[in-house]
């Protein structure tokens, strides 16, 4: 067969995929621009809607859950075709998410989950947020064997699943090992000013001396603490390891400069999975599974932070 039928062919086949969703209207109900992470599942999302020619209505809710459910209200009676959802706390979500299974709009999760009846909702594009912490408490309990660390802890905005998830991973990973003690926890709400604030009042009452360890529920909050830990006169990455996940660019820099040691990555590309569902039910009705798993990796000082940072950065993450 000759290249141009087999790209013309191929071409054929693909058009009725992308064709599906072209001319549809998505609305997409974000948390906010908290951190690096999710200013980059926003551009990728918006990518992903241009390129398949869907229009998508983008409402920013700066991470007040009265403000996501107005702009579900919103879209609902816009006649949307379908809505995706970031849902900032876990909890409060089954009258809206009855109102947009009344109206027949299909509701994708996108990176976080929950607690409500999974019937109202088509399916959750997520990571394995507490396998994530697995990770991550694996990672440290490693590093450290053998030796007494004592670690503080940054977690996520209160009542989100990957906070809950992720306090709940690590904690497994270390259950098993009793020279690892979480000596201090708090929220630092996902941002890297809140991630500073509380790393200094951390430094303020342990002393730098005697913290050996940051884990951070994401990398934007150890970015800010890794700026708290300096000003204190410690070493990041030396002194004080730390961990965290996202694996957002900044992050790869720090660790390629000695001031950070691991991360756990999280694809900001949460639409792709989410656009191809919708595609295969607009086609013929075909139902996904009620979870679409993203991966999680591992990456370290091994790895080539500088190479990973220049390339997530020309995608724009
Ligand atoms: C996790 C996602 C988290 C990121 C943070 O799936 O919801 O929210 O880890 C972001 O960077 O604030």
């Amino acid at each position: 067969m000759k290249l141009s039928s087999i790209l013309l062919a191929s071409a054929l086949v693909l058009a009725p995929m992308t064709a599906m969703a072209a001319g549809k209207t998505v609305g997409f109900s974000q948390i906010g621009s908290e951190s690096g992470w999710r200013a980059a599942e926003t551009t990728v999302t918006k990518q992903q809607a241009e390129e398949r020619g869907v229009t998508l209505k983008f409402a920013d809710a700066q991470q007040k859950q009265e403000n996501q459910i107005k702009a579900l209200r919103g879209f609902i009676a816009q006649g949307v075709d379908a809505i995706f959802l970031a849902p900032v706390v876990a909890t409060g979500w089954d009258s809206v998410l009855e109102e947009a299974q009344d109206a027949e709009i299909p509701v994708i999760l996108l990176d976080r989950k929950v607690d409500a009846d999974p019937s109202l909702y088509m399916t959750a594009v997520t990571s394995d947020t507490v396998y994530e912490g697995e990770v991550a408490g694996n990672w440290l309990k490693d590093k450290m064997a053998g030796k007494d660390c004592r670690i503080v802890e940054l977690q996520g905005t209160t009542g989100s699943s990957p906070a809950i998830d992720r306090k709940k991973g690590f904690e497994k990973a270390i259950a098993d090992a009793s020279n690892l003690e979480i000596v201090r926890s708090q929220t630092g709400d996902f941002t890297r000013a809140q991630g500073k604030v509380v790393m200094e009042s951390f430094l303020k009452a342990e002393g730098a001396e005697n913290i050996c360890a940051l884990y951070a529920h994401n990398d934007d909050m150890a970015v800010g603490a890794i700026q708290a830990i300096k000003e204190a006169g410690a070493k990041p990455g030396e002194d004080i390891l730390v961990v965290a996940i996202d694996a957002v660019p900044d992050m790869h820099l720090a660790i390629a400069n000695g001031e950070a040691n691991a991360t756990v990555e999280l694809t900001p590309n949460m639409a792709g999975p989410a656009f191809d569902i919708l595609d295969a039910y607009w086609k013929d009705g075909t139902m996904p599974e009620k979870w679409v798993q993203t991966e999680s990796k591992l990456y370290t000082q091994d790895d080539d932070n500088n190479a990973i940072y220049e390339m997530k950065k020309s995608l724009g993450y």
